[in-house]
Order: structure tokens, then C-alpha cells, then sequence
């Protein structure tokens, strides 16, 4: 049957990619992928940044990830921190926490190992 092949087909890609979440973000020459190998829950999620420069991987960054939703009626400003561990090959990993339903803002600050700055700016909505 042509759908359960399909059906199959995509389920090998999903695994073969092992993201359930991802997004992308780019600054100047910089894009970044932000993924977590489990679908975004309220509360503790892993994260994984990976960063390129003109397609090589950036190695031996200081890399942070803020997550943030503004006030909202009967709701302070929420935010969260994680500074994120060296995986190599250009990836970094951290946890941050998203306490409640909605749209969260990502902010990935990169520090190259030359010094320069970076703010990588994407979304995740649970
Ligand atoms: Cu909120």
C-alpha cells in the first residue's frame, strides 16, 4: 500500500533526524538549528543549539540561551537561563525552563572564540 510506504517513509526520517522540536534562527552570517529530541513540555526542556559560520561549524563558542515570554494580563514576565555545555562539532546543549503554555521567545547569545557577539533570535510554543 502506497500510504503505509509513505507512512513508514516518514517515520524513518523523523528517526533518522531525532529532533521532535526544531527551529532555526540566522544573524549576519551566523544560522543556528535549535532542537530537542523530545517534543517541548511545561517545565525542564533540553535543548540542543547547533551554529554555523558560512556553513563550518562554530567550535569553542560561550553560548546562552534566554527564554521569555512578556507580562500578559494576570501574568509577570517569565524567564529563563541555561548556559549551555560544548557537545562539539558545533553544538551546544543546555535546559531551560518554559512554565507555562504559549509562545516563548529564544534568545541564543553567542561569544565566538574571537570575541565577537551574537543574538540569535527565534520562538518555541508549547
Ligand atoms: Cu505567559
Amino acid at each position: 500500500m502506497k500510504s503505509k510506504f509513505i507512512l513508514v517513509a516518514m517515520l524513518l526520517a523523523s528517526l533518522s533526524f531525532g529532533a521532535a522540536w526544531e527551529q532555526s534562527a540566522s544573524v549576519q552570517n551566523i544560522k543556528a538549528a535549535v532542537s530537542s529530541n523530545k517534543p517541548l513540555v511545561v517545565g525542564r526542556n533540553e535543548l540542543v543549539v547547533t551554529l554555523k559560520q558560512q556553513n563550518k561549524p562554530i567550535e569553542n563558542a560561550v553560548v546562552e540561551v534566554k527564554a521569555f515570554m512578556p507580562a500578559m494580563p494576570g501574568m509577570p514576565a517569565m524567564e529563563s537561563r541555561g548556559k549551555a555545555v560544548r557537545q562539539g562539532h558545533g553544538s551546544y546543549k543546555t535546559t531551560v525552563s518554559l512554565d507555562m503554555r504559549g509562545t516563548w521567545q529564544l534568545h541564543i547569545f553567542v561569544t565566538t572564540k574571537e570575541g565577537k557577539k551574537y543574538r540569535l533570535k527565534t520562538s518555541a510554543t508549547i
